[in-house]
């Protein structure tokens, strides 16, 4: 079966028989699905109402009378689901059933682990809510911001692909099941969507005082997870879709687009005339580098072997001067005869023995005299540190990703042991990115000083090597 629509019920007679309709009208003939209704044994009988439903549009009630709770009834839900895709949305009509297909799709079609209505992306939004359940919704969503880079996590409406929910993980407890997936379970790509949340018409809300203490126990409980569990081993590069990188890149000023740009800046200082060359990057990701050099090159290639980068890049960035190709950077790559080959923040990604073979591949690309433009996170400096705490803060494991790591030396000997001879080298980003709170004059004004002061601490290594 592809989908299962899990709905939590608590006194929702009246909905019960809306939404299950409703759903019902969105799915049929579309997926092979059921509706799975969730109830805590309501007194007003939901079990009962929601049961009569069964062969007109599929229903199947579970009664609960043991450990109520909406997390535990989501979860029981999830169990016992039929289908590959759980999706679960409230009974009381906030949540729009015609936006169901959407939600699926993008899980079903769309490669996304998990796919999540979102008042908080552009488009979304709820329909006039109180001051007061403004603000609490605010202070709840801010206090989980640092455990995840998902916006909507209060929201009670998303699909999950069942395959991704680790069972043993989930402790259900309070209201915020989603919040709880994203943390235990990590998908790793996650997808929000825009809706506006409406007010219910029949029924009482359940939220109460009582709820924001027991969300601000389970949020320590998450911190102290988020703190002390280790990581999965190999975490994709990516938590949310492959855009995400590049818009960060190109939006707002953040630590992340300062380390980008600063990047980006002193590899294309380090193509000397890039007119009329011939310009690789292995490991491009989105695109966003080669999006960014001015187009008087001969040409540009971006090689990268995730498809959804690719595909990426080719829709946004391809021009008849600029090309993507899915390769891996490993093996014999599609193109020779280069001038330049960039690895910017790659080879820490790849075993020690790859990345001998990677640049034995960029080596038989360049032509002689060609150069290799290299960057990687450097192993003797601060670098440690701030991948330590920004491990702590991010859903990916930056220090497990890292498995191969630096310094000038290694780099150096490794570049030297496969015939190029090191043109330029040097570290850079010390303090700089992590200057948020002063002016970006002043941050770029120390970005430029900072090496000077500290030699060689800078948290990234370039080198510029030349093939003999
Ligand atoms: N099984 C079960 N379902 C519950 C429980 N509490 C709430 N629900 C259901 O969970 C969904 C969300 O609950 P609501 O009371 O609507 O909470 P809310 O959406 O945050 O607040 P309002 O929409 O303003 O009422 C609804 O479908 C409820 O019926 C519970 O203890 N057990
Ligand atoms: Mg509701």
């Amino acid at each position: 079966m592809q989908v299962t629509v899990i709905i939590p019920t608590f006194n929702e007679s009246e909905n019960i028989q809306i939404i299950t309709k409703e759903v019902h009208s969105f799915l049929e003939g579309r997926y092979d699905h059921e509706i799975l209704v969730v109830d805590d044994d309501s007194p007003d009988k939901t079990w009962k109402v929601a049961g009569a439903l069964d062969k007109k549009y599929k229903v199947k009630v579970i009664r609960r009378r043991e450990d109520k709770g909406l997390s535990q009834s989501v979860l029981e839900g999830m169990k016992e689901a039929k289908g590959d895709i759980c999706l679960v949305m409230d009974a009381d009509l906030s949540h729009p059933p015609a936006l169901v297909p959407k939600i699926i799709d993008a899980v079903l079609k769309g490669g996304n682990d998990i796919a999540i209505g979102s008042r908080l992306v552009k488009g979304g939004g709820v329909e006039d809510w109180p001051w007061y359940r403004r603000l609490v919704s605010f202070g709840a969503r801010i206090l989980a911001r640092p455990i995840t880079p998902v916006r909507d996590t209060m929201s009670g409406f998303f699909a999950i692909r069942k395959d991704k929910i680790i069972f043993n993980q989930i402790q259900p407890i309070g209201y915020k099941i989603l919040l709880e997936t994203l943390i235990k379970c990590k998908p790793v790509r996650a997808k929000e969507i825009p809706f506006t949340f409406r007010n219910r018409e029949f029924g009482e809300s359940k939220l109460g005082f009582s709820i924001y203490i027991d969300y601000l126990l389970h949020l320590a409980r998450l911190y102290r997870h988020v703190i002390f569990s280790s990581k999965p081993k190999h975490a994709q590069n990516h938590f949310l879709d492959e855009g995400h990188y590049d818009r960060a890149i190109k939006g707002k000023w953040t630590i992340q687009k300062f380390w980008h740009m600063t990047k980006f800046k002193k590899v294309r200082s380090l193509i000397e005339n890039p007119s009329s060359k011939k310009i690789m990057e292995l490991g491009c990701g989105p695109g966003t580098f080669l999006s960014m050099l001015k187009p008087n090159y001969t040409s540009a290639t971006g090689i990268d072997n995730d498809p959804n980068q690719m595909a990426y890049a080719k829709k946004h960035y391809a021009t008849q001067k600029l090309t993507f190709k899915m390769g891996d950077i490993t093996k014999p790559l599609p193109i020779e005869n280069q001038d330049i080959i960039i690895i910017s923040e790659v080879i820490e990604h790849i075993p020690l023995k790859e990345s001998e073979k990677m640049l034995k591949q960029a080596k038989a690309s360049l032509k002689k005299g060609g150069s290799i433009i290299l960057t990687t996170p450097n192993y003797r400096s601060f670098w440690p540190i701030i991948e330590f705490v920004w491990n702590k803060m991010n859903p990916v494991n930056y220090e497990e990703l890292h498995v191969n790591k630096y310094n000038m030396k290694k780099l150096t000997s490794q570049l030297k042991k496969h015939g190029f001879k090191i043109d330029r080298k040097g570290t850079f980003l010390i303090a700089s990115p992590f200057l948020f709170f002063l002016p970006l004059q002043w941050r770029t004004r120390i970005q430029k000083s900072e090496s000077a002061v500290l030699p060689g601490l800078g948290s990234l290594l370039y080198v510029k090597a030349i093939r003999k």
